[in-house]
Formats: structure tokens, C-alpha cells, sequence
């Protein structure tokens, strides 16, 4: 019998023929897809996501385990209804207007959906007008803000101010993060958090949601 601390196990090493294999031996004994995503594939990406944050496993590894637990997740996908996929909420993120950088933004989003919550990645360079926008079409719990240029931090504040314009703010919560953010810009500019790093990151989306 297949277990879930091995598929968790193979997901830590980021394993991904093992995950794959592992996922394929687990349906086929008929177990439920969604203990497949929690006992083993969420269960091996916190072990990643706390490890992380205390500096025990580094990016190319997380980007491993990340990239394992996806392709388990795709087996299991079709074989659940879309309300049944676990979601503790709906976050929109995207790195702000005028900045490229997308590889800290990428390592947020993947331990998010681990986490549990379903990601809407806008991608790089992403105006105001266009996260105002994708808050319209996808009504989130949370807007989530990275920038890695101290010149693209303004873009934050202004992504702010636009969403408070057209009154939105009040309907979500926005946090920001990236290497030049620190929690007295957060603060200056009206922002809900601030997280240092991609695990905090996770651990602040479910402390403002209260979950
Ligand atoms: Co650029 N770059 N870059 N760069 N680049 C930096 C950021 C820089 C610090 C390098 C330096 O000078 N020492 C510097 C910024 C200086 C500053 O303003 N403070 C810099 C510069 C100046 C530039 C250009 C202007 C260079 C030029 O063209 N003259 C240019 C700007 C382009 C643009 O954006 N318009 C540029 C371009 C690029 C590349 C395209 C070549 C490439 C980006 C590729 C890509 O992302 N696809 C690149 C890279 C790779 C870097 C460095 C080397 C690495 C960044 C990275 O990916 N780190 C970087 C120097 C460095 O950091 N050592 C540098 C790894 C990543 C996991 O960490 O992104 O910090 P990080 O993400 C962390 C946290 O910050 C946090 O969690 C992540 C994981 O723990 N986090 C969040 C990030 N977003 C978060 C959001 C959250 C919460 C946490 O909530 C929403």
C-alpha cells in the first residue's frame, strides 16, 4: 500500500517521477483525490515552506518541490469537481508596473496554492488600471503586491490608491513583499501586510483571513 508520507517524502525532494508515479499508484487503490492533495502533496509543500523560511532549503529546491507537487496536483485535478478543490480563499497577484522581476513573485504564488489558496498570477509589469481590472473580474480576498525595484515601490502605492478610488479597498485585503519592502512602507502606504519571504507570505494570507 501506497502511503502518503512517501508521495509527502517525494514532494520534500522534489521528486517529480516519484510524485507522479506515487499520485498514479494512489488513485488506482481508489483513494480519494482530495487526501491525495492533503496528506500527501500539501502536507510534503509545508514541510518545504517551513524549511524555507528558516533557511534549511533554498530556491532551486523549492522551485523542485513546487514543480513535483504541481504535476501530482495535475493527475488529480480532473478527478475533482472544481467547488471540491480545497481553497481557503482567492488571492490576485501580481509584481508591479515597470518591474520585470517575477522569480520571488513565482516562489509566493506556488507556496500559496499549497497552502491552499487559488492564485490568480496576474504576471510582471501589471499596471494599476490592470490589477483594478483583474479585482473586477475575479473578486479575490487578497491583492498581492511584489516589487524588487526601490523605483517600482511607488507603483505600490499608487496600485493602492486606484483601488481605493474606484472603492475596492474596502472589499479585500492587499499585502505587499519583495527584497526593498519593509512593514513601515506597508504601513505608509495603507497595505493590510507585509511579508518578508514567500512562507511568510502564505502564513499572513490565512492570519488576515482569520483562518
Ligand atoms: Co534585477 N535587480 N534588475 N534582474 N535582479 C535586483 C533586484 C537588484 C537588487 C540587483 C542589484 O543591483 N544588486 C537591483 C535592484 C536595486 C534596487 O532597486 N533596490 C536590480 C536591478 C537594478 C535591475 C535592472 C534595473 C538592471 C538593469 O537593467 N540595469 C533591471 C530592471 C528590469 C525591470 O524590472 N524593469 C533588472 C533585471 C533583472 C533580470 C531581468 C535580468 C532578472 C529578473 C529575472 C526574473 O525575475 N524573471 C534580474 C534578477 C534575477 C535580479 C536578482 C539578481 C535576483 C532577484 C531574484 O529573483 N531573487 C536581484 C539581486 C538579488 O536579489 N540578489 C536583482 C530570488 C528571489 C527568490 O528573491 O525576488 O527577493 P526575491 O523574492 C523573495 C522575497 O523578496 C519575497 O519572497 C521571495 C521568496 O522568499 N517576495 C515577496 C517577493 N515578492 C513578494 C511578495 C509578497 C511577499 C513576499 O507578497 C505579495
Amino acid at each position: 500500500m501506497s502511503s502518503f508520507a512517501d508521495l509527502a517524502q517525494y514532494v520534500i525532494e522534489g521528486a517529480e517521477s516519484q510524485v507522479r508515479e506515487q499520485v498514479k499508484s494512489l488513485t488506482a487503490q481508489g483513494v480519494n483525490p482530495l487526501e491525495i492533495i492533503n496528506q500527501g502533496l500539501i502536507a510534503g509543500m509545508s514541510v518545504v515552506g517551513t524549511r524555507f523560511k528558516a533557511g534549511d532549503m533554498f530556491v532551486p529546491e523549492v522551485l523542485m518541490s513546487a514543480r513535483a507537487m504541481s504535476a501530482g496536483i495535475e493527475i488529480v485535478r480532473p478527478l475533482i469537481a472544481e467547488t471540491d478543490m480545497p481553497s481557503f480563499g482567492k488571492v490576485v497577484l501580481g509584481t508591479v508596473k515597470g518591474d520585470l522581476h517575477d522569480i520571488g513573485k513565482n516562489l509566493v504564488g506556488m507556496l500559496l496554492e499549497s497552502s491552499g489558496f487559488k492564485v490568480i498570477n496576474l504576471g510582471v509589469d501589471i499596471s494599476p488600471e490592470q490589477f483594478v481590472q483583474a479585482v473586477k473580474e475575479h473578486n479575490p480576498d487578497i491583492v498581492a503586491l511584489s516589487a524588487l525595484l526601490t523605483t517600482t515601490m511607488t507603483a505600490m502605492k499608487e496600485t493602492i490608491e486606484l483601488l481605493q478610488e474606484e472603492g475596492l479597498k474596502d472589499k479585500l485585503k492587499i499585502i505587499v513583499g519583495g527584497a526593498p519592502v519593509s512593514m513601515d512602507f506597508a504601513d505608509q502606504i495603507g497595505a493590510d501586510g507585509y511579508a518578508p519571504d514567500a512562507g511568510s507570505a502564505a502564513d499572513l494570507c490565512k492570519k488576515i483571513l482569520c483562518l
